[in-house]
């Protein structure tokens, strides 16, 4: 049971479960949700995903992958970075706990994440990828699961200064290369 990185694309990951980026409304969107739901099959990802919606923001729900590798979708939505005094760190650990736990609740042992929040929801990188990491490391340390982080930018993040050193030194030590 480890927390280990990859770069590249969700959709490609075979296992228990992947995390959506979601919004509330579960509607088909933009960045990882779209590839998601195109990945999924839209039409029937929609068709389980409308009567679970809205959710709340930090809330977590679950549906099968129909045509993904991976056998569920788990939804969640994050917040919208709005300067980070409307509690959005604490709502971006919500994605992540309560994501685990339905995982762990429908007995899945392996879940695959995006980086939450980092894209179109505009959070800060370094700190989507601090709260990310110590999210899914304390939870796995009660909870032993295989948790995969995907990082669809890697690259880009090693050479991002405004990434603290020592964080970027964990990225490469966590990765894993196909
Ligand atoms: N695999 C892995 N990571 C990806 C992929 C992929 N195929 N595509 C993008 N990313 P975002 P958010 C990365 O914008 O910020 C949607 O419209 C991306 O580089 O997908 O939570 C939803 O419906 C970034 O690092 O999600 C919501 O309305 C990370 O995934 C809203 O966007 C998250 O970026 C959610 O915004």
């Amino acid at each position: 049971m480890a927390f280990t990185i990859r770069e590249g694309d969700i959709t490609r990951f075979e296992g228990d479960a992947i995390v959506n980026a979601a919004n509330t409304q579960l509607k088909m969107g933009g960045g990882v949700c779209g590839a998601i739901f195109r990945a999924a099959g839209a039409d029937q990802l929609r068709q389980a995903c409308d009567p679970l919606a809205p959710i709340s923001t930090g809330e977590a729900v679950i549906t099968p992958g129909f045509s993904l590798a991976a056998k569920h979708v788990i939804h969640t939505a994050g917040p919208v970075y709005e300067g980070g005094h409307r509690q959005e760190e604490k709502l971006l650990r919500d994605s992540y706990i309560h994501s685990l736990e339905l995982a762990k609740d429908k007995g899945l042992s392996s879940v695959a994440f995006p980086l939450i929040s980092s894209g179109i929801y505009g959070y800060p990188v370094a700190e989507a990828l601090q709260i990310a990491i110590e999210s899914i490391e304390t939870f796995i340390e009660d909870n032993p699961m295989d948790v995969t982080l995907y990082l669809f930018s890697m690259d880009t993040y090693l050479k991002d200064q405004s990434i603290p050193e020592s964080l970027r030194a964990y990225l490469k030590e966590k990765l894993v290369r196909r």
